[in-house]
C-alpha cells in the first residue's frame, strides 16, 4: 500500500465524509508547487479556492508569522494588541474605506455583513422591526452556516439543514429587471458576488454591477459585494467590482487576505454602516488577533509590492488566449477574468472530474465545479513559462477522447 493510500485510509476511517477530494495527499508546498507524501510534484491550479494568491508558504509570510507567534498569538478583544490598529489602517487605506471589522472565516464575515446591513436597515433606514429583506442571487456561494445556506439556491447545500432564516429574496443572477421589481422599502441590501465562483466563474452581463449600484442608491439600500474569492487580485484588479467602477457600501474579504496562512476575514465600510455596531454587540474570540493581523498586513504588502494584481491581469489575458487556442471537442467555452478561468465542457464530455483526474496524473491539480467546469485559479505568482507548461499539458488531456 502506498503512503497516499495509507493516509486516505486514515481519513476515510476517522474523518467525516463531507468532501470528495482528489486522491492526492499533499505534504509540502512552495509557490505554485505542491508535493504529495510519495514525492510526486504537482502544479496547484486551485490555490485553495483563491486563498493562496501569494503562492504557498511565501517566505515573507512565513517569517512574519513565525516572529509574531513567538511574541503573542491571541489576546481576545477584551484587550488591545499592537497589530490590529495598523492592520485596520492599512487595509482601509488600501481599499478606500473608513473602517474595518475583522473576523476569521469568510462565512463569519458574510454573517457580519448581513447583521450590519439588517441593523443599518432598522436603525438608519427605518425599516420596521424584523421586516428587513436582503436580495441575493441564484448560483450564489457565500459560505455554509445555516443562515447563509438559507439563501443558497443549491439543494445540496440546504438539504437537511432547515428550518432556514427568513428575509432573503433569491433572484436570477444578472437580471436587473428582476431586481427592479423586487425592490421595496424593506430591502436593506443587495448581496452579490461580482463574479460567481462556485457557480463556475460566472461573470454577469456588462453593466449588472453598475445597475445594482444605481438601484440600491435610488432605493436607499446597501450594495454588499462578497469579494472573498474574487478579490485581492484574482480577476486582475484589487477588487472585481472595480471592473465596473462601482463602490459598494460593504466589501467582504477573506481567503487571500492572509495569503492562505491563517483564517483572516473582514468587512469594510464607512462610518454610517459600521457605526451600527456598539461595544459588545458583535465579535469573535479570534477576530482581530495579533497573529492573523500580522500575517494579513504582510500578505497585503506582498500582494502590492510584488505587483500581483497587475500580473493577474497580464498573465490572465495570456493564459486565456492560449487556452482558447486549444480546439478540444470537449470544450464548450472558456470564461473568466484575470487568473480566474473556467473551462466549460459540453455534455458529451462526460463531466469534468475525469479530466481533473487525468490532469492530476500528469502533475496538475485542478478542481471541477458543478460537474462540467474545470476551474483554473493558480497562485498569482505563476510565471509565463509555468503557464506554458500547464497549457501544453492541458492541451494533451483535452485533446484526448
Ligand atoms: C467549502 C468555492 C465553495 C466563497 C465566497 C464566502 C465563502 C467562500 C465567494 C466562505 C468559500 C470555499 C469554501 C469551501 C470551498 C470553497 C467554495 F466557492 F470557493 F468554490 F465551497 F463553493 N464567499 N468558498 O467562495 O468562506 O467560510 O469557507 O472561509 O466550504 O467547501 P469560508
Amino acid at each position: 500500500m502506498s503512503k497516499t493510500q495509507e493516509y486516505i485510509a486514515l481519513e476515510d476511517s476517522y474523518g467525516a465524509h463531507n468532501y470528495h477530494p482528489l486522491d492526492v495527499v499533499v505534504s509540502r508546498a512552495d509557490g505554485v508547487w505542491v508535493w504529495d507524501v510519495d514525492g510526486n510534484k504537482y502544479m496547484d491550479f486551485l490555490a485553495a479556492y483563491s486563498a493562496v494568491n501569494q503562492g504557498h508558504c511565501h517566505p515573507r509570510l512565513v517569517k512574519v508569522m513565525a516572529e509574531q507567534m513567538c511574541r503573542v498569538a491571541l489576546t481576545s478583544r477584551a484587550f488591545r494588541n499592537d497589530q490590529l490598529g495598523p492592520f485596520c489602517k492599512e487595509v482601509c487605506e488600501l481599499a478606500g474605506y473608513a473602517r474595518m471589522l475583522p473576523m476569521n472565516t469568510g462565512a463569519e464575515a458574510v454573517e457580519t455583513a448581513v447583521k450590519a446591513a439588517r441593523k443599518w436597515g432598522y436603525t438608519v433606514k427605518g425599516i420596521a422591526d424584523n421586516q428587513a429583506e436582503i436580495i441575493v442571487f441564484a448560483g450564489n456561494f457565500h459560505g455554509r452556516t445555516t443562515t447563509i445556506v438559507s439563501f443558497s439556491s443549491d439543494e445540496d447545500y440546504r438539504f437537511g439543514f432547515g428550518p432556514f432564516t427568513p428575509g432573503f429574496r433569491i433572484l436570477p443572477y444578472g437580471d436587473l429587471d428582476a431586481v427592479k421589481l423586487a425592490m421595496n422599502p424593506n430591502v436593506c441590501a443587495v448581496l452579490v458576488e461580482p463574479i460567481q465562483g462556485e457557480a463556475g466563474i460566472v461573470a454577469p452581463p456588462e453593466g449588472f454591477l453598475a445597475g445594482l449600484r444605481e438601484l440600491t442608491t435610488e432605493h436607499n439600500s446597501l450594495l454588499v459585494c462578497d469579494e472573498i474569492q474574487s478579490g485581492l487580485g484574482r480577476t486582475g484588479r484589487l477588487f472585481a467590482f472595480e471592473h465596473e467602477n462601482v463602490r459598494p457600501d460593504i466589501v467582504i474579504i477573506g481567503k487571500a487576505l492572509s495569503g492562505g496562512m491563517y483564517p483572516v476575514s473582514a468587512i469594510l465600510a464607512d462610518d454610517e454602516v459600521m457605526g451600527v455596531f456598539k461595544p459588545g454587540e458583535h465579535g469573535s474570540t479570534f477576530g482581530g488577533n495579533p497573529l492573523g493581523a500580522a500575517v494579513a498586513r504582510e500578505a497585503l504588502r506582498v500582494l502590492v509590492e510584488e505587483g500581483m494584481v497587475e500580473r493577474s491581469a497580464e498573465l490572465g489575458d495570456y493564459f486565456m488566449k492560449r487556452l482558447r487556442a486549444i480546439s478540444s471537442p470537449h470544450v464548450e467555452l472558456i470564461r473568466g477574468k484575470g487568473l480566474w478561468i473556467g473551462i466549460v465542457l459540453n455534455e458529451a464530455a462526460g463531466g469534468a472530474r475525469r479530466f481533473c483526474e487525468a490532469l492530476q496524473r500528469d502533475g496538475l491539480l485542478c478542481k471541477e465545479t458543478h460537474e462540467t467546469v474545470i476551474r483554473v485559479a493558480p497562485p498569482l505568482t505563476i510565471t509565463r513559462d509555468e503557464i506554458d507548461w500547464a497549457v501544453d499539458l492541458m492541451a494533451r488531456v483535452l485533446m484526448a477522447p
